[in-house]
C-alpha cells in the first residue's frame, strides 16, 4: 500500500495522549507507514473575506501535519453554516433544527476547493487518500477536477439519514453525485449503508451490479459498513494509570453509600440529554427508594456554542437539573450534579469505573465511543451496567447492554432501575460478552479493514 494521506476537518497532534479517541485511531494508522494528515488548523483569521490557503507544516514523529487557516467568512459558512447548521442536524434526523440558508453552500464548496488545491500540491502518485466526515463530502470531486487519480476513500462518522430526510437538503442531488467520486465509502452500520443504497438507486438511478457496489454518473462506487471501535488495550491501561486511579478513589469516597449514574458527552442536541434528565426524575418518582441514594453525574463538554440551537439546550438542561435538585435535594444529597466542562482523557476511565450505571442515550448517533470506553474501563469482577439507546450505531453491536428508547422517558426510568438492581452474576455475564465484542472489532480492526478494502479494489 502507498503512503497514507488522511484528511479531516480538524487535526490533532498524534503524539499527545489528550488527543482523544479518533485522533489516536488515525495516528495509529498513519504511524504504520508514515503519512500525511491534512486539515483545518482551527485558526480563524478575522477581517479577511477569503482564506489565503497558507499551509502550516510540521513533523510529528513519522507523521507530517499540514494545516490551513480559514477566514472568518469561510469558517462561518463552511463550518458553522453548511456543515453544522445543515448537514449535522439533517443527518441526525433533525430537520426542525436545520438552517437552509442559501449563502452557506458557497462557503462549503469554496473551502473544499481550497483544501483540494492545497492538498494536491503535497500529493504523490501512489498515495492512498482517506477523507473523514460530513465537512468534506465534495473533496474527492474537487480533487478529481484537478486531475487527481489517486485512490480515495471516505468514511462518514455520523448516521446516513433515510432517503426522504436526505432529500430535504436543497443540494441533495449534488451531494450524492459527489459521493461517486470516491472509490470506497464507509458507514458505521448496515442501516446507514442501506439508506445510502436506497437513496442512490431511487433518486440517482444507480445500478447495483455486484454486492457492495453501485454504478451511477459513469462511475463505480464501493460502499460498506465499517463500525468504528476504540483501542481497548490503550483504554484499559489508562484505567490503571495514576490519574484514573486518583479519580476512581475520589469518586468512590464521595459516593461510598450511593449509587452513581453517569452521563458523559459533548453538549449536543443529538445526545438526548433533556430526555435523560427527565428519565432520572421519573426514576425518583416511580422508585422512591432511590431518594437520598442515587446520584446522576452528568458531564457535558462545551461544543459549537455559537450556534443558537446549542444555547437553548444549555438553558434547558440547567433548568431541568435545577428543578430536580430543588424538588428532591436534601442538605446532604444533591440528585443531579451537572458539569458543563470536559474531563481530562487520562482521568475519564476512573470516572467510568466508579459508576454503577452509564447512561448513553442519544436520540441518534453514528456510533458512540463513550459506550465502548465505559465497557473497557470496567472491573470484570464487579462491572457497571450500560444503558444504551437503540438509536446509537453502537447498539447494533452491543446487544448485551440494556437497550432503551430515549424518547420513552418512563421506559428509560424502568431500565435504569433494572440496571441498578442487576445481580452480580448477570452483570459479569453481560460485561464479558460486551468486552468480547469491542475487542473483536476494535479501532485497529476498523482502519485495517477499511484500508484493506480500499487497497484491494480493482
Ligand atoms: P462524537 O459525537 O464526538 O463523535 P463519541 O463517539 O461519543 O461522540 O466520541 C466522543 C469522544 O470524546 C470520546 O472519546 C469521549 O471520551 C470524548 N468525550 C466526550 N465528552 C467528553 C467530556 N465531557 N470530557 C472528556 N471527554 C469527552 C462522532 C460521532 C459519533 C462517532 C464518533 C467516531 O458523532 O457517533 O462514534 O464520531 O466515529
Amino acid at each position: 500500500m502507498g503512503r497514507l494521506v488522511v484528511v479531516s476537518n480538524r487535526l490533532a497532534d498524534p503524539r499527545k495522549a489528550s488527543a482523544g479517541g479518533l485522533a489516536v485511531a488515525l495516528a495509529d494508522a498513519l504511524n504504520r507507514t508514515g503519512g500525511l494528515w491534512f486539515g483545518w488548523s482551527g485558526n480563524v483569521i478575522e477581517g479577511s473575506t477569503s482564506s489565503d490557503g497558507a499551509l502550516h507544516i510540521q513533523q510529528a514523529g513519522k507523521v507530517t501535519l499540514a494545516a490551513m487557516d480559514l477566514s472568518r467568512q469561510d469558517h462561518d459558512s463552511y463550518y458553522l453554516g453548511f456543515s453544522n447548521g445543515v448537514l449535522w442536524p439533517v443527518f441526525h434526523y433533525r430537520l426542525d433544527l436545520a438552517h437552509f440558508e442559501a449563502g452557506y453552500i458557497g462557503g462549503y464548496r469554496r473551502v473544499n476547493q481550497l483544501f483540494a488545491r492545497q492538498l494536491k500540491t503535497l500529493l504523490r502518485p501512489g498515495d492512498i487518500i482517506w477523507v473523514h466526515d460530513y465537512h468534506l463530502i465534495p473533496l474527492a470531486a474537487e480533487l478529481r477536477a484537478l486531475g487527481c487519480q489517486n485512490r480515495i476513500g471516505f468514511f462518514l462518522h455520523i448516521p446516513m439519514p433515510p432517503q426522504l430526510i436526505f432529500a430535504a437538503i436543497p443540494q441533495h442531488a449534488w451531494l450524492m453525485k459527489c459521493f461517486f467520486d470516491y472509490d470506497l465509502v464507509g458507514f458505521q452500520t448496515e442501516a446507514d449503508l442501506l439508506h445510502f443504497f436506497r437513496y442512490a438507486m431511487a433518486e440517482a438511478g444507480a445500478e447495483n451490479p455486484a454486492p457492495g457496489c453501485l454504478k451511477a454518473y459513469g462511475r463505480h462506487l464501493h460502499a460498506g459498513a465499517f463500525p468504528i471501535g476504540i483501542d481497548v488495550d490503550e483504554f484499559a491501561s489508562l484505567t490503571h494509570g495514576r490519574e484514573a486511579r486518583d479519580m476512581y478513589e475520589r469518586m468512590r469516597q464521595g459516593y461510598a453509600r450511593r449509587n452513581l449514574l453517569l452521563g458523559v458527552e459533548r453538549l449536543d442536541y443529538s445526545k438526548g440529554l433533556p430526555q435523560r434528565i427527565k428519565a432520572f426524575r421519573q426514576l425518583l418518582l416511580r422508585y422512591p427508594e432511590n431518594l437520598g441514594k442515587t446520584t446522576l453525574v452528568q458531564i457535558a463538554s462545551p461544543s459549537r456554542e455559537v450556534l443558537g440551537s446549542y444555547n437553548g439546550l444549555l438553558q434547558e438542561l440547567e433548568s431541568l437539573c435545577g428543578s430536580i435538585n430543588g424538588d428532591y435535594g436534601e442538605l446532604d444529597w444533591m440528585p443531579v450534579r451537572y458539569m458543563h466542562r470536559s474531563v481530562a482523557r487520562k482521568r475519564l476511565p476512573g470516572l467510568y469505573r466508579a459508576a454503577r450505571v452509564a447512561l448513553v442515550t442519544p436520540l441518534r448517533d453514528g456510533m458512540n465511543l463513550v459506550a465502548k470506553e465505559f465497557i473497557a474501563a470496567q472491573d470484570p469482577a464487579d462491572p457497571g451496567v450500560l444503558v444504551l439507546s437503540r438509536f446509537a450505531g453502537a447498539a447494533a453491536q452491543l446487544k448485551e447492554a440494556l437497550l432503551v428508547n430515549p424518547y420513552d422517558v418512563h421506559g428509560m426510568a424502568d431500565n435504569i432501575e433494572t440496571a441498578l438492581r442487576m445481580p452480580l452474576a448477570e452483570r459479569q455475564q453481560r460485561h464479558q460478552k460486551l468486552l468480547g465484542r469491542i475487542r473483536e472489532q476494535d479501532v485497529h480492526w476498523w482502519h485495517e479493514r477499511f484500508l484493506a478494502a480500499l487497497d484491494n479494489l480493482h
